[in-house]
C-alpha cells in the first residue's frame, strides 16, 4: 500500500512540473503568493500607454530590454498611442492569447473594470505599471509599481518654498501657472493635487491658469502660449510643467514671448530626464522631481518571484529624488535615462 501511495505522489509531482501550472492567490494581508513553481518561458502582453514622451520611450526600452527570449520571456508588447479602447481591446487579445501575466500602464484611471473581471475570469494575473486605476475591486489586480505622484507635487512645492527662502522672497505676490498632463492619469491627478494644496496654503502664491498639454512637448508649447495669449508674458513668475516634454515646449513659447525660462520665470518639472538635466545647467529649468521610469526589471522581479513561489506587496513605490541647478552638472554622467 505504502509504495502505492509514494508512486501516485511522485506521478502527480510529475505531472504537476509538466504541466508547469502556475496558480496565484492574494492573502488576506494583501500580498500575493504564488501555489506553485514553474520553469517554462513567462509570457508577458503589455498594454503601454503610447509613446508620448521621453519617460514612455525611457519605460518602454526598460521592458524591451529586460523581458527577452535569453531571460525566458515572450513579451507581447502593444502601443495604444494614448487611446484607451486599443489598451482594452489589447487586454482581450491577450487574455484570448491566454498570456502568463497581463502588464498594464493604465493610461487614464478610470473604465477598467469589466476587461480586469474578464482577465480575472481567465486567471491570468495583471500587474499594474506606472499610472493606477480606480476600480470597485482592488483584487482585479496582482499589484502596481509606480511613482508616488502626489508626493512628487508637494516635492516641487517644497523646493519653490526653500528657493524664495533662500532669495527672501517669501512674502511676494507670486502668479503661477500649472500645464497639466494627461487630464484623468493619476500622474496628473496627483501631481495636480500637491501643487494645488501647496498654492493654497500661501495666501501670497496665486494660479492664474491651468492647461492640459497631454504630457507632449507640442502640447505644452500649445499650453504655455495660449496662456500667454489669456494672461499676458509679464504677469507669471513661476511654471509647474507636469513632465518634461510639456517644459521643454513651454520654454519655446517663453523664449517666442521674449523672457528668459530660468530666470524671468521659475520652472519646476516632473520626470527628471537628460534633457532636463541639460536645460538645468543651460539655467533654463530651475527644478525637475525625478519619476524614475525604469519599471522593467521591477516587474520582471516580480514575475520571477512569484514563478518561484515567492509573495510580493500590493503597491510598490519606485526610488525618486529632487533635482535643481545646485547638483546637476554633478549627477547628469550618472543619470540612466
Ligand atoms: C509618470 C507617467 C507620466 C510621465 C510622463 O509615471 O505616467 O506619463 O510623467 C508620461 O512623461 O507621459
Amino acid at each position: 500500500m505504502k509504495k502505492l501511495l509514494v508512486t501516485a505522489s511522485i506521478i502527480a509531482l510529475a505531472l504537476l512540473s509538466f504541466t508547469g501550472c502556475n496558480k496565484k492567490t492574494e492573502t488576506k494581508s494583501g500580498e500575493v503568493v504564488s501555489r506553485q513553481t514553474s520553469n517554462r518561458t513567462i509570457k508577458v502582453g503589455y498594454a503601454q500607454v503610447g509613446h508620448e514622451s521621453a519617460w514612455r520611450t525611457a519605460n518602454s526600452s526598460s521592458f524591451k530590454t529586460t523581458m527577452t527570449p535569453a531571460n525566458g520571456y515572450d513579451l507581447i508588447y502593444i502601443d495604444a498611442d494614448g487611446n484607451q479602447e486599443v489598451q482594452i481591446a489589447a487586454i482581450r487579445d491577450f487574455i484570448a492569447q491566454n498570456v502568463d501575466y497581463i502588464v498594464v500602464a493604465p493610461v487614464i484611471e478610470t473604465g477598467w473594470d469589466e476587461v480586469l473581471k474578464e482577465a480575472k475570469a481567465a486567471a491570468i494575473p495583471v500587474i499594474l505599471s506606472d499610472r493606477q486605476m480606480k476600480l470597485e475591486d482592488d483584487s482585479l489586480y496582482l499589484c502596481w509599481v509606480g511613482g508616488n505622484f502626489l508626493k512628487e507635487g508637494r516635492d516641487g512645492v517644497k523646493w519653490l518654498e526653500g528657493y524664495l527662502d533662500g532669495k527672501g522672497l517669501s512674502n511676494e505676490d507670486l502668479n503661477i501657472v500649472d500645464i497639466q498632463g494627461t487630464l484623468g492619469a493619476s500622474a496628473q491627478v496627483g501631481r495636480t493635487q500637491g501643487i494645488e494644496e501647496g498654492i493654497q496654503s500661501h495666501p501670497n502664491w496665486n494660479l492664474i491658469a491651468q492647461k492640459s498639454g497631454d504630457f507632449r512637448k507640442d502640447g505644452g508649447k500649445k499650453a504655455m502660449e495660449e496662456i500667454i495669449k489669456e494672461v499676458g508674458i509679464n504677469k507669471i513668475n513661476v511654471l509647474f510643467a507636469e513632465n518634461d516634454d510639456m517644459a521643454l515646449g513651454a520654454i519655446e513659447a517663453i523664449k517666442a514671448a521674449g523672457k528668459k525660462p530660468g530666470e524671468d520665470i521659475i520652472i519646476i518639472t516632473f520626470d527628471a530626464g537628460h534633457d532636463v538635466f541639460l536645460s538645468m545647467i543651460a539655467g533654463e529649468i530651475n527644478c525637475a522631481c525625478e519619476c524614475n521610469p525604469l519599471h522593467g526589471p521591477r516587474i520582471a522581479e516580480i514575475i520571477k518571484t512569484l514563478e518561484n513561489g515567492g509573495s510580493v506587496e500590493k503597491i510598490q513605490y519606485v526610488d525618486e529624488a529632487v533635482f535643481d541647478q545646485s547638483n546637476a552638472a554633478a549627477i547628469l554622467p550618472t543619470r540612466q535615462y
